[in-house]
């Protein structure tokens, strides 16, 4: 459709008589007046012949469309038999597969029909009845939605209101049942639709029902069945299975593109993904033909699968679609004589059941070969067209290299020749596998969680792991959402073609790796020497390089299919070998033969016991390194610069920690099915976590705080009210108990255990009161924890008022300086210069300064830190925030994907941040005025490297200096201005014996003020 198809559709006259009705000081007007009882009634009516004359509008346009562009709307479609008996209403995309199986049944004889909805509202009844066979005799109304409560979901209340108004006694009405379907985009097939059909032919078929789930709960499901099928024959219909970042998706989209552009072929794609960041697997369903497709759901016999990821097969069924005949790609790193030997039995059973045409490609030996790398996409792309047969062979590759000519041309010849010698090699290295006649392997499908984890994750969360989700009942669900923490460590991704080797005799134990380590892979402990009886054979130890811990032995452990090969760890290490070029204190080695002995190893180390934590300096980079991380293997994006903060957070305060999260990418990795990384240490405490919307957490965060408050608030005076039964001191003790160290924290807990104790031999309500909240006299850490987007944008203003509340929170900004989680828009923590989505040609303006923002209160702590700029300033942020008994900001310099270059140098561009000044480290502790001394500490050093140094190391500013580099050198300049500027404001504050804001003396006093709190409307 043409711009001029478009403009034709609209009145001009009508836009500028809308435009008239701007508000303007020329011809002023007031609108948004406050109404009282006496007309508001009258003025929402006075608006009801707009709606009356919508739908005749609306008609209008789409005749209009219709006479201009062929193609023909109503404001209610109807498709199937004039003299249907049964009809379906519905609307949205399911309406093809429901379609696509009224023409499958008028072929048995069936006399069934659909009515689209293309205007839900305004409701326009007589255009309903002019769709509506005169035949019918019973209706589903389908909606893809649910409102607990309603007596039915929207949709179908409309149906029944239109028949009720519209027909008269003498008539009678036809049945009428509603259903929900396709909640979230779950699947709607043919099938479902069959039965919903099936379903109007009973004499009293089931209202309210659900079709697609199996409920057996409140028994509302459908029985369908999943055989049923309706395509055509000649359709191709492909299934791919990809990981996230393998780039299988683009690939496809790009086979879409090339094979939709021919005339008469049809093409259509489906790609169902998971939502973590890394090691998620890819779907993509493609089907191309040569007639209209209007299969809105995914393919369930396939004539083409591939399977880019040979781990996959090890706990995946990939042919489960796979039909007789079909042809089966594989990207093995095998030769096509090796790799049948190398499937699992059930696979191979299943290949010669179902005589499939079996090729293989080891693609990354040909990406190897032709430089490029571990890009798999473009070879597994030619595979699919040399041997899917949708279009001529010669055709296919030539359309393929127009296409990487296209993408890549702007790179220069080199790259374009590379991904032609890629394209030239795979045909050459892609072979048809001759299947002997039996099955060989005594390899099975391993479950896709070890027998030995809980029921629950075994057969819940195994069941989400092996993509069979969808068949889960309701029953199988937790009735208020609530879900076990600590599963992540049952999901092995096993994604990393590398992983790093720890060399025992160069590690200093400084613990940096274990610190930036985005998964908690990497892990150290000291431990009894005794314990290393029983040790597997290749398990490492050394000496420990602390004084007080020399009679023990340490170890620093990888768990080697969790790791994701991103390499910070290695980037980090200070430590090189004199004798070995390149060679540090660890080093990324292939994993395939590590995996094995390796995992040995961990298993064996895990059940190592962990460090006392109150024989460690939590201040010291080298202990945090020993104390146990409660978030481990999440799903973040390998290198994340997020998780290392979060994962200290965890070491630092875990068994007392509440977490609210604002969505963004740690709402994602924090709290996404089906496993999760919070965890609990070996007494069963951790994080408990909850997320809240993008634009509230930090309001969601502080009735957390409220409520943990307010336990303690009561435990409290229980306590006091029952001292002459608990004793007198005890209580004492109880109540004042010094909770400021880990020690006090310890002897607290031994207290509150003594009260549990004691209470249960009383049986009065108040004994019974304050055993349920004696938990809540240990000190608890509440967290907010977001990303800028949420924390500079959406959700600033709630941001502002929580720290403005005095309550006793803590706030940790991830500032990726975009909105990561969405694909890198930006917010206003995006710097000036860069390059982000709405900032395509550089962003004008400056990055708001959160941090003084904050500190103006006078009564919040404030930090900037930078793990890679200085991981001791990090550690002790983190520590001084915790223990401010007020409000406390931390604003967490992260790397991310968005920011254009290999994350295995964030760490060196925090580095780089700091050197240049750009992101200047600090700390505002409003402690320190009350000790008479500046709360405004500068922790680095003045800028040494110019901001384009540290800039230009980055896409995000690098891509603008390409492609318009006047105005990158302009925004270039004002950036280091801002530097220079803020670097000169942070520098006086420094210096100053006085903070500009000396509002509020009393900071501490503010957090206890709680007849404030109340003020909060
Ligand atoms: C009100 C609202 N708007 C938009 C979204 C969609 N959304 C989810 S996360 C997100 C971006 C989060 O960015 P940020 O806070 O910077 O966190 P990051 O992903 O970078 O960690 C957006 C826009 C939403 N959830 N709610
Ligand atoms: S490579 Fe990455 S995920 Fe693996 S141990 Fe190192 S830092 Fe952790
Ligand atoms: S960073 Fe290097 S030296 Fe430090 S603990 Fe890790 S391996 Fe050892």
């Amino acid at each position: 459709m043409s711009d001029d198809d478009l403009r034709s559709l609209i009145n001009e006259t009508l836009v500028r008589r809308h435009r008239r009705r701007g508000l303007s000081p020329d011809y002023p007007v007031l609108r948004g007046t406050a109404q009282n009882p006496d007309v508001f009634f009258q003025s929402r009516e006075a608006s009801n012949s707009f709606y009356r004359a919508c739908p005749t509008i609306v008609q209008d346009v789409m005749d209009r469309f219709a006479d201009r562009l062929g193609r023909s709307y109503r404001l209610f479609d109807y498709v199937g038999a004039p003299d249907a008996d049964r009809v379906i209403v519905m609307m949205g995309s399911g309406c093809g597969a429901v379609e696509e199986t009224i023409e499958h049944l008028h072929r048995c004889g069936e006399k069934v029909g659909l009515l689209k909805v293309r205007l839900f509202r305004p409701f326009a009844v007589d255009a309903f009845f002019s769709g509506i066979p005169k035949t019918v005799s019973s209706i589903a109304v389908l909606d893809r939605t649910k409102e607990p409560g309603s007596i039915g979901e929207p949709l179908y209340l409309d149906v029944i209101a239109a028949f009720h108004e519209s027909c008269s006694l003498a008539q009678p009405l036809p049945r009428i049942i509603g259903g929900r379907y396709g909640l979230s985009s779950k699947e709607f097939t043919p099938a479902m639709a069959k039965s919903v059909f099936d379903e109007l032919k009973k004499s009293a078929p089931k209202n309210h029902f659900t079709i697609g789930i199996q409920d057996d709960v409140t028994h509302t499901s459908l029985e369908y069945d999943p055989e049923f099928f309706t395509e055509h024959p000649d359709t191709v219909r492909a299934v791919l299975y990809g990981l996230g970042s393998d780039g299988t998706v683009g690939a496809n989209k790009n086979s879409i593109k090339i094979i939709g552009k021919r005339p008469n072929t049809y093409a259509q794609g489906y790609f169902v993904y998971d939502s973590k960041k890394a090691g998620s697997v890819t779907v993509s369903h493609l089907r191309f033909g040569p007639r209209p497709i209007r299969s809105s759901y995914l393919i369930s016999k396939a004539n083409f699968v591939a399977c880019h990821q040979f781990q996959f097969l090890e706990r995946m069924n990939v042919l489960k679609t796979a039909e007789d005949g079909a042809i089966f790609l594989l990207n093995a790193p095998f030769s096509s004589a090796e790799a049948w030997n190398h499937l699992p039995k059930p696979m191979q059973e299943n290949i010669l059941r179902k005589r499939l045409n079996l090729y293989v490609i080891d693609a990354y030996k040909v990406a190897r070969e032709t430089g490029m790398g571990n890009r798999i996409n473009t070879i597994m792309q030619t595979c699919f067209f040399a041997i899917s047969g949708v279009l001529p062979r010669e055709e296919s590759i030539a359309a393929i290299k127009d296409a990487i000519r296209e993408t890549y041309g702007k790179r220069g010849d080199a790259v374009v020749e590379k991904n032609f010698a890629a394209v030239d090699h795979t045909l050459e290295q892609l072979h048809k596998v001759s299947v002997p006649e039996q099955a060989s392997s005594s390899l099975p499908i391993l479950p896709s969680v070890p027998r030995q984890a809980p029921e629950f994750v075994r057969n819940v969360l195994g069941a989400m792991l092996a993509g069979q989700g969808d068949s889960l009942p309701v029953s199988a669900m937790p009735i208020d959402g609530t879900f076990l923490t600590g599963t992540s460590k049952w999901e092995k991704r096993n994604i990393a073609q590398e992983i790093p080797v720890w060399d025992e005799k160069l590690c200093i134990q400084c613990g940096k790796c274990v610190l930036v380590c985005p998964h908690a892979v990497i892990r150290a402990k000291v431990y009894d020497a005794a314990r290393l009886a029983g040790a597997p054979p290749t398990f490492k130890s050394a000496k420990p390089q602390w004084r007080e811990l020399e009679s023990l032995r340490y170890t620093l452990q990888i768990s080697p299919e969790d790791c994701t090969g991103c390499q910070l760890c290695v980037e980090i290490c200070p430590v090189k070998s004199k004798s070995e070029a390149k060679h540090k204190a660890i080093n990324m080695t292939p994993q395939e033969p590590l995996r094995k002995p390796e995992s040995l190893n961990w298993d064996f180390f895990a059940a190592l016991p962990d460090c006392d934590r109150g024989r460690l300096a939590h201040s010291h980079v080298k202990d945090v390194q020993l104390l146990e991380p409660l978030f481990e293997f999440s799903g973040a994006r390998a290198g994340c610069g997020e998780t290392p903060y979060i994962k200290l957070l965890t070491q630092l305060f875990g068994d007392r920690l509440l977490i609210a999260n604002a969505t963004g990418c740690s709402s994602i990795y924090g709290g996404n099915l089906p496993t999760t990384p919070y965890t609990v240490n070996q007494h069963g405490r951790g994080p408990a976590w909850s997320n809240s919307l993008f634009e509230d957490n930090a309001e969601f965060g502080l009735g957390m705080w409220l409520a943990a408050d307010k336990r303690a608030d009561y435990a409290r005076i229980l306590l006091a009210r029952q001292a002459s039964l608990l004793g007198d001191k005890f209580v004492q003790d109880l109540l004042t108990a010094d909770q400021g160290s880990e020690a006090g924290i310890a002897a607290q807990r031994n207290r509150v255990l003594a009260l549990k104790q004691r209470l249960a031999s009383l049986d009065s309500p108040d004994a019974q009161n304050l055993a349920a909240l004696a938990d809540s006299l240990v000190r608890k850490s509440v967290w907010l924890v977001g990303g800028d987007g949420w924390a500079y944008d959406i959700g600033a203003g709630g941001l502002d008022h929580v720290l403005g509340s005095g309550a006793n929170v803590n706030v940790l900004v991830l500032d990726t300086e975009v909105y990561s989680n969405t694909g890198g828009q930006m917010s206003k923590a995006t710097p000036r210069a860069a390059v982000a989505k709405f900032a395509a040609g550089g962003k004008r303006t400056v990055k708001k300064d959160l941090a003084l923002e904050a500190i103006s209160y006078g009564s919040v702590y404030v930090a900037r830190v930078a793990m890679g700029g200085n991981d001791t300033q990090t550690v002790k942020a983190f520590l001084e925030a915790e223990a401010y008994d007020g409000p406390s900001l931390i604003i967490a310099y992260s790397h991310c994907i968005a920011h254009g270059y290999d994350m295995a140098f964030g760490m060196q561009q925090q580095k780089a941040a700091v050197l240049s000044g750009y992101w200047p480290l600090m700390r505002y502790d409003p402690a320190l005025r009350l000790q008479g001394k500046n709360p405004f500490q500068l922790d680095s050093r003045s800028p040494t490297m110019p901001l384009e140094k540290y800039a230009y190391q980055e896409a995000r500013y690098s891509t603008l200096a390409r492609s318009d580099p006047q105005t990158a050198r302009e925004l270039l300049a004002l950036a280091q201005a801002d530097v220079d500027r803020r670097w000169k404001v942070y520098s006086n504050y420094a210096e100053s014996i006085e903070t500009p804001n000396l509002a509020d003396p009393e900071p501490v006093a503010s957090a206890k003020d709680t007849s404030s709190r109340g003020e909060t409307k």
